[in-house]
């Protein structure tokens, strides 16, 4: 595969309102790394870039729960995000953030380019208001009804049970987050990247010279974006918490965070340029350069369409080469889920397994979601290290090194080899195929031709068996096997670096070899007969049980915590006396007979045995059961309650009924059947 010579990789820049778990690590920052350690591998000039997303709603919504300031919130997240960043040892150039001024101004600076070439259209349209806020509500700050399943919390943007997307209009009996209040509807102007425009004159072609290039989940959710047709779309809001909208006049409007966020990376690339004196322009503006934005599934639209959009309309801008796309991984058969805390937190593994970065970094690897939806168990993370890097990589290594060690006090004892075909073939593979599977973004099976070399090293050794050798009779055998093992670990040095840069560097200190080295090294051998080498380290300790125990128990405690999501309940009401409810004659009954109430939806006529009498009862359940499945079924019955005609029937007592969280009645009915007119109390 011909490679360009500059490459600008950006990775999501993360919203600062929670810390990163295994799951963006998995669908994003890893690969990217692995990526980018391996272009600089084979020598290619590289930008690296990352940082804090740090506006948009879900940022001021937690900000309002905690009683802070929203810069309080991005403050904290963007240092613990930074950190755990740093401490996993992901190799960003550059890791800012949005809320810095050189975002602001650049933000500013795409937003005014635009409006001063006539891009944007305007428009007045009604959005809900909060009158006693005096605030224009964003979708999230809109709760109620959800028309789908009747929640009563839904999201104006989504309802979190049933996962329906929703807007505003659609919710029944819609209130304020703020005030509680209905809100109103006002209108505001905003400005809009007429995307139906740029569809018809240039991303339709454009995205079809993709086609074969991008990944087919990527161009796929592009396909059906472009069947639906693009709309135009907002790029403004109705906010205090974001860039300014950098016009006289328009105090109170913000830019949109999917508007402001991807320019982020250009304004990352600004700071890294100020800070190390390098132009940044050539990544952004040379047409040699290549343009790779590593992402997770629901950022599509926004890398693939919205951004290039901005990019293009702006001028001068490269467009991305290469979105891939992850989908998720899951924790356990679970979605991972930040709310409910059910998630591996990166700076928590950090600190639960010590110098264990590499560990994660192949499991992760080994079961990354390139094409489909993956999981990470516990159980799974405990066997692939114990019996793929320890037994297997780790094994390998530490017999060569003690054995050097013990038979000829640390030195390589000859150049002549005694070479296997197996780790040859093994070797010739990494060689030819991994480059075109990185550079390919199929790094779960770069990885697997990776540990092919050390698993063709391990079983080598372990067939040529030294040990039992005499070192006497067969000194030169026993040289050639050692020295050869010693040079396929050096040359696992250099295969391992971009997927385990702390194996990698591990290996090449034991063998006493220069940290720096090139792709290209893997052909040859720099351990000439004398080389002496380093001191043997166990690569990889085993995770014993009570540690993947520890770490079962810590997710079923968060599991625990959460509250079963139920309707809101009704307050309590006032207390009442014993002898009010005395009062109450409440009995059990057996429906006899149940018919419908002609021209009544909602009504059903029962005939109830209430074991004193036979009476007529009008009860407001024919929704919910059908007349003949309750006939027989036994019910609680207030037989007190004054008779009302009710559509022209007396009725004479009321069925008490449960009402279930999703809005279902059932009856309230003795565990066992008892005979009618068992009284209730
Ligand atoms: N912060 C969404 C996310 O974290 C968003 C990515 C921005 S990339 C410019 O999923
Ligand atoms: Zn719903």
């Amino acid at each position: 595969m011909k490679a360009p010579q500059r490459y600008t990789v950006t990775a999501a820049l993360p919203y600062a309102n929670g810390p990163v778990h295994i799951g963006h690590l998995a669908g994003c920052y890893l690969p990217a790394d692995t990526y980018v350690r391996f272009l600089r591998l084979i020598g290619k000039d590289v930008l690296f870039i990352c940082g804090s997303d740090e506006h948009g709603v879900p940022i001021t919504l937690k900000a309002r729960d905690l009683g802070i300031s929203p810069q309080d919130v991005v403050d904290t997240y963007h240092k613990l995000m930074g950190d755990a960043f740093v401490d996993m040892g992901i190799s960003f150039d550059v890791y800012s953030r949005t809320s810095s001024a050189i975002h602001h101004e650049t933000a500013q600076e795409f937003f005014l380019n635009l409006y001063n070439t006539g891009e944007f259209t305007e428009q007045v349209t009604e959005q809900f208001f909060d009158e006693q806020e005096q605030t224009f509500l964003a979708d999230r700050y809109i709760i109620g009804t959800c028309p789908n399943c009747g929640n009563d919390n839904a999201y104006g943007d989504q309802c979190e049970k049933c996962g329906k997307s929703l807007s505003p209009s659609d919710l029944i009996n819609p209130r304020s987050k703020l005030s509680g209040n209905a809100p109103v509807k006002k209108s505001t102007k905003h400005w809009f990247l007429p995307l139906d425009k740029y569809q018809d004159e240039w991303i339709n072609d454009w995205m079809l010279t993709q086609k074969d290039k991008w990944r087919s989940n990527v161009y796929g959710q592009c396909k059906s974006w472009l069947d639906q047709g693009l709309q135009p779309r907002a790029i403004t809001r109705d906010l205090d918490w974001g860039v300014k909208v950098p016009l006289q006049g328009e105090e109170g409007k913000v830019l949109y965070v999917w508007f402001d966020a991807p320019i982020g990376y250009i304004s990352a690339s600004r700071e890294w340029s100020e800070k190390t004196g390098k132009d940044w322009k050539p990544y952004w503006q040379d047409e040699h350069s290549q343009l790779v934005h590593f992402i997770g599934k629901d950022n599509i639209v926004f890398h693939c369409i919205i951004f290039p959009a901005i990019l293009k309309a702006h001028g001068d801008y490269i467009l991305p080469d290469q979105v891939p796309a992850n989908e998720f991984l899951n924790l356990e058969g679970e979605k991972i889920s930040t709310s409910r805390n059910w998630a591996v937190w990166l700076h928590e593994y950090l600190e639960d397994f010590p110098n264990r970065r590499d560990e994660l970094r192949y499991v992760l690897t080994s079961i990354a979601p390139e094409t489909k939806d993956s999981d990470f168990s516990w159980k799974d993370y405990q066997t692939r290290v114990n019996s793929e890097l320890a037994d297997i990589l780790g094994n390998f290594v530490n017999r060569v090194m003690v054995l050097t060690h013990k038979y000829f006090e640390g030195k390589v004892p000859t150049s002549e080899f005694n070479p296997s075909a197996e780790v040859e073939d093994a070797a010739t593979r990494i060689f030819e195929r991994v480059p075109d599977m990185i550079l390919g973004y199929e790094f779960r099976a770069g990885l697997i031709e990776t540990i092919g070399l050390a698993r063709a090293g391990n079983k080598y050794l372990a067939d040529a068996q030294p040990w039992k050798l005499n070192l006497e009779a067969d000194r030169e055998e026993v040289e050639k096997i050692i020295a050869y093992s010693l040079d396929i670990v050096s040359r696992l040095s250099v295969a391992l670096s971009p997927y385990l840069p702390d194996t990698s560097a591990r290996l090449r200190k034991m063998l006493n070899l220069p940290a720096a080295f090139v792709w290209n090294d893997l052909l040859v051998s720099h351990l000439p007969q004398g080389h002496a080498i380093g001191l043997p380290e166990i690569l990889f300790k085993k995770i014993e049980d009570d540690q993947i125990d520890a770490q079962l128990l810590k997710l079923e405690a968060s599991k625990a915590a959460q509250p079963v999501q139920v309707k809101a309940h009704a307050p309590v009401k006032s207390s009442i006396s014993y002898d009010d409810f005395m009062k109450m004659d409440i009995r059990v009954g057996t429906i006899l007979e149940a018919v419908k109430v002609p021209k009544a939806d909602k009504l059903l006529q029962l005939l109830v045995d209430t074991g004193v009498d036979k009476r007529t009862v009008v009860s407001g359940i024919a929704e919910h059961f059908k007349p003949e499945d309750i006939i027989g079924q036994q019910v609680s019955l207030l037989l007190n309650l004054e008779p009302r005609k009710i559509k022209g029937i007396e009725s004479q007592g009321m069925i008490l009924m449960a009402e279930d969280a999703d809005g279902k009645l059932k009856f309230v009915q003795p565990g066992e059947v008892v005979n009618p007119g068992a009284e209730i109390r």
